[in-house]
């Protein structure tokens, strides 16, 4: 397997459920900043010009962070990525869909690219403060899903990994989290696997 990534983005949560399961695979930095994503090499390996990207080892190409996340939880069924029971399994794709289709791709891509959203310079702080008002939401109702509980759906599942990024996020423009969050996020970060991805990336 390779990881198509790039340090600190939303892959980093990918990599995160690589290192849980601890098979070997291959990393692939892709340089956003400098527009390698929209370059023939890497529009050659995914037309979409996103990460992240995971080349299976039957040579093709999984996109979307949900659908990774679900393949390799199905696929490495011992790394319990995963509940078995259904309810469970359903409030873990809800997390991890929120996480991924409304507090990143409506919020934050707010804040990061509000170009993206309004092609007037004038514009840009208000799309920016209304990516901050989505993401705020979005940590309220992931706080009131979380609750007491030490993991999104009670033991380490894919919904993690997706919330960990978002967090991380989170702290990086200085948005403030919940408590829970805040303990969750510290929770992930103790954990062996995120802290190698970490490393990895370059970002701890
Ligand atoms: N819907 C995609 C979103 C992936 C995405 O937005 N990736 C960002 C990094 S966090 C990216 O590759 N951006 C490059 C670009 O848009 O030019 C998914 O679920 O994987």
């Amino acid at each position: 397997m390779k990881l198509y990534y790039a340090p600190g983005v939303c892959s980093i949560g990918i990599h995160v459920l690589l290192e849980e399961i601890g098979k070997p695979y291959e990393l692939e930095a892709i340089n956003l900043r400098e527009g390698a994503q929209y370059k023939p090499e890497y529009t050659a390996v995914n037309p979409k010009s996103k990460v992240p990207a995971l080349l299976r080892d039957d040579g093709t190409l999984q996109t979307e962070y949900p659908a990774i996340a679900y393949w390799l939880a199905r696929t490495n069924p011992f790394s319990n990525l995963l509940p078995d029971n259904i309810d469970l399994q359903a409030r873990a794709l809800e997390i991890m869909d929120y996480c991924v289709a409304t507090v990143h791709m409506q919020g934050f891509t707010r804040i990061f690219r509000p170009g993206n959203f309004s092609p007037d310079p004038a514009q840009e702080e208000a799309v920016k403060a209304r990516g901050k008002e989505i993401v705020q939401k979005g940590f309220e109702s992931l706080s009131a899903s979380l609750g007491d509980k030490q993991y999104a759906v009670g033991n380490f599942s894919i919904a993690d990994s997706a919330m960990f990024y978002v967090e991380f996020w989170a702290a990086r423009v200085g948005i403030p989290l919940p408590a829970n969050l805040a303990a969750h996020f510290d929770r992930m970060k103790a954990r062996p696997a995120v802290q190698r991805t970490l490393q990895q990336e370059g970002v701890a």
